[in-house]
């Protein structure tokens, strides 16, 4: 593309694939429908979208705001959006059909305090034969969905799921067919479950496991005969007291 003046602001609107967009010092605002693009926002306060699969968000130096999200006819999954230094704060938005799993997207705040808003909404389901009959999720179970997947979560750092109540009794278990059950939450509702992410659609559950994943769920209760839900992996997390899950500022 061609070269644009360094220190100007520029807005982007662009259907793309495999291109290189380049911000420069200024506050730049780019948002891009298509898939594997880079986007890069160089200094300055970004705002960087990306509508897609396997699309690179580098917000670089300054407070940044990058956002993966599906629209009605593009599933966004497989993106990367990496903060850089500066408190950013990293979105996504998403709702896929069943039986899809796989990775929404992978969120790296970097350096700075960073914030994370997440509303993804997904067939997350227990996978394995063996959760036929278990009367919540237990050791052994394989969750498959589409995740989020945190890659540098810090303690502190604010995680907005739009679920603020921490459920405290196990887990529900809705059976469809044996391999196939779903986790129910209430309303508002968020989880803790611990395990082992495989680096893309699963997660197995394993009490002293590496990672935490957080479930959430906005859905209305009662609205369908199953519930969606959404997930979010923390990678090397395994004190959920360091979990900061709360609302960000409007
Ligand atoms: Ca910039
Ligand atoms: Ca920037
Ligand atoms: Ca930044
Ligand atoms: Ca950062």
């Amino acid at each position: 593309m061609p070269a644009r003046p360094n220190n100007q602001s520029q807005t982007i609107r662009e259907t793309a694939y495999f291109s290189i967009f380049e911000g420069g010092n200024a506050k730049d605002d780019i948002y891009i429908i298509g898939d594997g693009n880079l986007i890069n926002g160089g200094n300055g306060e970004d705002i960087l979208g990306a509508t897609g699969a396997f699309n690179t968000l580098n917000g670089g130096n300054g407070k940044d705001d990058l956002t993966a999200m599906s629209n009605q006819y593009w599933p966004a999954t497989y993106n990367s959006l990496n903060g850089g230094n500066g408190n950013d704060t990293l979105r996504t938005v998403g709702a896929f059909g069943s039986d899809v799993y796989g990775v929404g997207a992978f969120l790296s705040g970097g350096l700075g305090k960073d914030q994370f808003q997440l509303r993804q909404d997904s067939d997350v389901l227990l996978s394995n034969t063996s959760s036929y009959g278990n009367p919540t999720i237990q050791q052994g179970d394989t969750i498959q969905g589409v995740f989020d997947v945190i890659t540098d979560y810090s303690a502190g750092e604010l995680i907005d799921l739009g679920a603020t109540t921490l459920r405290t009794s196990p887990l529900g278990l809705t059976h469809m067919w044996p391999g196939h059950s779903h986790i129910t939450l209430g309303d508002g509702e968020y989880a803790f479950v611990r395990g082992n992410w495989d680096g893309d659609g699963h997660f197995a559950v394993q009490d002293d496991g590496a990672d935490t994943m957080v479930i959430y769920d906005l859905d209305p209760p009662n609205e369908y005969y199953f519930e969606y839900s959404g997930s979010v992996v923390l990678v090397g997390v395994t004190d959920t007291s360091t979990v900061n899950i709360g609302t960000i500022a409007a």
